[in-house]
């Protein structure tokens, strides 16, 4: 996994030149554009490869599903160029496993949910999210995604996931810190609309580049 700036950008936004302007204005600030349904489901699959030719994608389909469909879902986003997946553990060994053998063919990375970062997880995955982090551990996925909004518990699942990767969305409107969620173990932080909604994104990328130096 990059790990250079330790950001990456969410880029939930609607509008496909917008979308393309944003990758291009801050390709040099982060390692990583995620994307995920809203912008995918606005411009087509087609932008996966458009933001992949400006920075590498992790697509952030949050896949669940059965181990055949799961494939299947894999292989499309991964032939239309992203270099990474979010995909759900909830589901099971099984599916998750079928996402991990078609990014290994691709040389692309797997990142399983653990926990997510708003109120409603607390209440069923969080009680879960130790078993499914070593779930995904067993997997051997490259990382995990834990909330920035409880770096609690990032502590917690980095002690279940050792070395592999943490990337934690929830800093800024969610109301996640940066510097906490590095201190508890986060190696990347995922920020969407702190940036896209800024009136100056570049400036406030710079920001939160600052509180993780
Ligand atoms: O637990 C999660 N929380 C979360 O916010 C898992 C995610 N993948 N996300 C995503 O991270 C969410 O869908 C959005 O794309 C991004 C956070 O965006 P923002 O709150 O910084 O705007």
């Amino acid at each position: 996994m990059i790990r250079n700036s330790r950001l990456i950008l969410a880029l939930d936004v609607l509008d496909r030149e917008k979308a393309l302007d944003l990758a291009t204005l801050l390709k040099d600030r982060i390692d990583y554009v995620k994307i995920g349904y809203p912008l995918i489901l606005a411009a087509g699959l087609s932008v996966v490869g458009e933001i992949a030719s400006i920075a590498p994608v992790i697509a952030d389909l949050k896949i669940a599903d059965i181990p055949n469909t799961n494939t299947l879902i894999c292989e499309q986003v991964l032939e239309a160029g992203a270099a990474g997946i979010i995909a759900h553990a909830f589901v099971g060994k099984d599916s998750l496993s079928a996402c991990v053998d078609v990014a290994r063919e691709g040389g692309a990375l797997v990142f399983a949910v653990t926990e997510m970062s708003h109120p409603g997880a607390e209440e069923l995955m969080g009680p879960a999210a130790e078993r499914l982090a070593r779930m995904a551990a067993d997997c051997t996925v490259d990382g995990v995604v834990a909330p920035a909004t409880r770096p609690e518990r990032i502590r917690l699942i980095r002690s279940i996931v050792g070395d592999r990767a943490i990337i934690s969305p929830g800093v800024g409107v969610q109301g996640g810190s940066p510097s906490a969620a590095l201190k508890a173990g986060a190696d990347s932080l995922i920020v969407g609309r702190s940036i896209t909604e800024s009136p100056n994104p570049a400036a406030s990328a710079d920001a939160i580049l600052r509180e993780i130096r």
